[in-house]
């Protein structure tokens, strides 16, 4: 057996509601992978369309975890960040990456603060500003399309969209510094959704599609990112991660939508998470 992976996983804890690290912990676990977190900030939910959610502020603890773990001499394959409780937490992020990241460790940031033309509630109008100045330092960003052009400081267009746009979208990205980029939300018509994934040093540019399952779920992005993080850790290259990521998303909100649950409440990726590990397991094997 290979030697186990180790992520450090940067996000909050929204209590319920299924995302951030209490999806990313359950499904890099589940692929074998060792999750470390560190918790940005403490919610009772998420801010997606539920009112009267607590928020409680962890800025003040991730530079003492980190030193910590420094001590320790801890070494990690990937850092994966993403919904971050406030802006200063964009720089010591930024420090976490530096003090804990090797040359050898994937630098994954998911740029969590929007969707469908909206910014997060909880975010200024600065943010995406400081946000494209942490992706400058990551390896691989894995931004929505509302995301992608809040930090290519460009208005934000409903799609259909043409490949001409995705692929300029991918390229001004990867000018702000990440090699890699995965893109989600991409649609050429109204039939099939999915995400795309582009290596600028190879100029390779990979569609994967499934078809569209109309609603807006909740936590979807944060699936499709450990599902991503999990995949690139167990040997997949980005365009197969991509494509195990899209299908576990999908299989996800396939049986969320199946059961009638409200999509404030995240998606059903629990029950995937057998085949996803059998699937990575095998791949991991050959
Ligand atoms: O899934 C992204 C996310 C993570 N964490 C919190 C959120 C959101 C999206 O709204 O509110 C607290």
């Amino acid at each position: 057996m290979n030697r186990q992976k180790r992520v450090a996983a940067v996000h909050d804890i929204s209590c319920f509601g299924r995302c951030s690290l209490t999806v990313a912990l359950p499904i890099i676990s589940a692929a074998g992978i060792e999750c470390a977190v560190v918790p940005t900030a403490v919610l009772s939910t998420h801010t997606g369309g539920i009112d009267g959610y607590t928020f409680h502020d962890l800025t003040d603890e991730i530079m003492p975890i980190t030193r910590h773990w420094k001590q320790l001499d801890l070494q990690f394959d990937a850092i994966y960040t993403g919904y971050l409780g406030s802006f200063e937490q964009l720089d010591i992020v930024s420090s976490l990456f530096d003090l804990l990241g090797s040359a050898d460790t994937l630098k994954v940031v998911d740029p969590v603060m929007a969707d469908n033309g909206v910014l997060y509630k909880s975010f200024s109008s600065d943010f995406p500003m400081g946000m494209r100045q942490l992706c400058a330092k990551a390896d691989i960003i894995i931004p929505n399309i509302t995301e992608a052009v809040f930090m290519l400081d460009e208005p934000y267009q409903e799609g259909p969209y043409t490949k001409e746009y995705i692929e300029s979208l991918l390229k001004r990205l990867s000018d702000i510094g990440p090699k890699q980029i995965v893109l989600t939300g991409v649609h050429f018509d109204d039939e099939q959704l999915g995400a795309v994934a582009y290596d600028s040093e190879t100029g390779k540019v990979g569609y994967s599609f499934a078809n569209w399952i109309e609603g807006y779920y909740h936590g979807t992005g944060d699936v499709f990112g450990s599902a991503l993080v999990a995949a690139l850790l167990r040997g997949c290259d980005l365009a197969e991660a991509t494509d195990e990521a899209v299908r576990f998303t999908v299989g996800s909100i396939g049986r969320t939508k199946a059961a009638g649950t409200d999509i404030r409440f995240g998606v059903n990726f629990e029950s995937g998470l057998g085949e996803l590990a059998t699937r990575l397991n095998s791949k991991a094997d050959k």
